[in-house]
Formats: structure tokens, sequence, C-alpha cells
């Protein structure tokens, strides 16, 4: 596992957002003697807690998964539920441009079971089963793929989804529709043009795009560090070249993220123009299984980070928690045992879901 350095970022962040106060209710919390307030409804941080509980479970059953052999590849997203979460729970979840579009990488679980994806759909596309419904059990894991909720498919190639996401934005754009556009991706790809393209064609005046461009910063690119690669601070400040609004959260804060998200994706929807959210993050298990997918404990765990605070402020007990965990780890396991008993795809279903009836679709036939 890689050592961590220069993590000062995300520590700053964390000192600003502990200048408002967490204040707990004497209702709530039954010794306290001071009069406090919760930072969102009790039912909104245990909807919260429990999708990310849901998910991070879910990513360890991957793992499992994987080193016990069952799969070829894991990659995934444990370290972003903090901000995975709220992009989903937050968003116009529906099929068609009057509906918010998805173009995400490979470490959008905590936002697909926010949006209600069932884990055994996730373990599917883990083990390669004809029945993932995202691609027939023909890519990665966390390659999603839901038309019906306007997610776009995973690409493998890094950065290409910024481009991508341009056209979805533009015809939402152009036909005053309702939904925005959320593109998702990793530090290290905004290297590529593909990104400066995206923030060229995002801001043009006049013609500016509904998009929510997010940078989930992780300081990583496999095993390159961040500080080797950058002149600038922050990713998010190459935004205001552009004239965009940018912001720069903690990631480890899923309160922090589920209130800058709700101001963001409100600007977006109210004035139809981009927003460069840098998220910063934790890389929790590693890159993927190619790098092992050990646990990382140097990095701090939003989950855990918020669990704290849960109980700190008398909205959950160790005990729930622990009924949580072993909810999730039961269905997990029923999940994997069913689809164990399921098929790989068949050689006769190598053309679906690769340009669908297109003189192009079969390469023996150039
Ligand atoms: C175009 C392209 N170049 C290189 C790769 C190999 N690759 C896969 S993930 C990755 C690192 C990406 O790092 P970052 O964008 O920071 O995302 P993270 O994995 O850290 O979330 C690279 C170089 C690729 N998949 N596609
Ligand atoms: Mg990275």
């Amino acid at each position: 596992m890689h050592s961590r350095v220069g993590r000062p970022d995300i520590k700053q962040l964390a000192a600003k957002s502990k200048k408002q106060p967490v204040v707990i209710s004497k209702a709530t919390k039954k010794n306290s003697k001071t009069r406090q307030s919760l930072p969102l409804s009790k039912d909104l941080l245990l909807q919260l807690h429990r999708f990310m509980v849901k998910s991070r479970v879910l990513e360890e059953r991957l793992i499992k998964i994987y080193k016990s052999g069952e799969s070829y590849f894991w990659i995934g997203g444990p370290g972003e539920e903090g901000f995975g979460v709220p992009l989903g729970l937050l968003a116009n979840k529906g099929q068609g441009i009057e509906h918010d579009w998805f173009h995400l990488h490979y470490r959008c679980t905590p936002t697909l079971i926010a949006m209600g994806m069932p884990m055994i759909d996730s373990i599917r596309t883990t083990m390669n089963r004809a029945t993932d419904p995202s691609t027939g059990g023909r890519n990665f894991s966390n390659h999603y793929c839901y038309p019906e909720w306007n997610i776009a498919p995973v690409t493998s190639p890094i950065e290409v989804q910024y481009p991508i996401a341009l056209g979805t934005a533009w015809v939402q754009r152009r036909e005053k529709a309702k939904g925005i556009t959320v593109v998702s991706g990793g530090d290290a790809g905004t290297a590529e043009g593909d990104f400066a393209s995206c923030l060229v064609w995002a801001t043009r005046k006049g013609s500016e795009l509904p998009m929510l461009l997010t940078v989930q910063n992780n300081k990583w690119g496999i095993s390159t560090h961040f500080d080797s690669q950058h002149g600038e601070k922050f990713i998010a400040d190459r935004g205001k070249a552009f004239g965009m609004r940018t912001n720069v959260i903690n990631g480890n804060d899923v309160v922090e993220c589920y209130k800058a998200l709700q101001s963001e994706y409100e600007y977006i929807r109210k004035h139809r123009k981009p927003v460069l959210l840098e998220v910063l993050v934790s890389r929790l298990y590693g890159h993927s299984s190619a790098s092992g997918a050990n646990l990382a404990t140097q990095e701090e765990c939003c989950l855990k980070s918020f669990e704290q605070k849960l109980l700190k402020w008398d909205v959950i007990s160790e005990k729930e928690i622990q009924v949580l965990y072993e909810e999730y780890s039961q269905e997990s396991i029923q999940a994997l045992e069913k689809v164990r008993q399921e098929v790989a795809p068949q050689s006769d279903t190598i053309w679906d879901h690769v340009y669908v009836n297109n003189e192009n679709a079969d390469w023996r036939k150039f």
C-alpha cells in the first residue's frame, strides 16, 4: 500500500467546516446540558448513514469475491460514500432530458446505491454474469449503465466521460429541459485534454451548459501522487479562468457534502450554468485489485467519522449500527449465493450492447 503524503487540505477543510459547531437537542441527547440542534433532520442523517453502510458492505463483499477467485477484477468507491450518496440522493432521477443525466466513473457505487440499485445487480456485474443489467456480464466491476435512470455507461478509458457529458447537457440546454448533467472523474484524469475540452465547451459565453463537473481528488492516479503532477493548489481553481462557479469540499464530511450538493444542484437548475466541484476524498482500498485492494488504515474513513458524530448526537446506538452492518452483510451473502448459480454470457450475445443492428457492430465484416 502506498504511504500517503501532503494531505493538509482535507484537514484544513474539515477544520473550516467545524466553524459552525454542531449542537444537539436536549430531547435527543438525554444527558446533554446544552440545548443543541442537528445539522440535518434525524431521518435524513439516518438515511445517509444507511446508504453509506450499504454501499461499503457491498464493496467489501465485491473485494472478498475478487480475493476468493470468483471475479477477475475489482475497482470501486470505498472512501467516496460521503460524497457519492448525497450525489445520488439529490438527483432528479428518471429517463430522458427532463431528468438529470449521469456520466460517472468507476467509483460510483455509493451514488447508484442511493438511487436504488439492488446489491445483487452490482455483484452480477463484478462476477460477469449474463444477468448483469449494465453490460450483460461483459465489463468490470462498478462499470454501471442504467438507461432508465439516465446512467450513461461507465467507461474504462478514463476522462472520456467529460466531453461525452457535453452532449446531454447541450441537448438539455437546447430543449430548455428541466434536467441537468452530472459528470465525475478522478484527479489524475484531469491532466487529459478531454477534461480541458469539457471546461471550454461548458462555459462558452451565451452558451453555458447546465452541468455539474465533479472531480473526486484522492491525491492519487494509481501510484502517482498528486503533489508531483500539479502546479495549481486546487483543481477547481482551473474553472475560475473559464468564469465558472467553483467549490472545494471535504468528501469525508457527508453533511458538508449534502449541503454543498444541495446548493450546487440548486444553482445549476436555476441558472442553467456549469459548476466545477472538487471533492477531497480518501482512497480506502488502494487503486483496485491490481494494487492489492487492502485497507489503507492511514486514510480517514468518512463512514467511521460520520458514525462517531451520529453516536455523539445520539441519533443512533452502537447496537443499531451493528445490526445494520449485519443486515447488509446477510443481504450481500444471499445475493452472492444466488449469483453463483447464474450463467456467464454466452457467445451468441457477444454483439449485445455494441452498436446494436449497426453495420459496424461486427468487426469481421469490416
Ligand atoms: C485513457 C486512459 N489512460 C490510462 C488509463 C489507466 N488508468 C486507469 S485508472 C488510472 C488512474 C486514474 O486516476 P484518477 O483520475 O485520479 O482516478 P482515481 O482512480 O484515483 O479515482 C489510470 C491512469 C485508462 N484507464 N485510460
Ligand atoms: Mg485519483
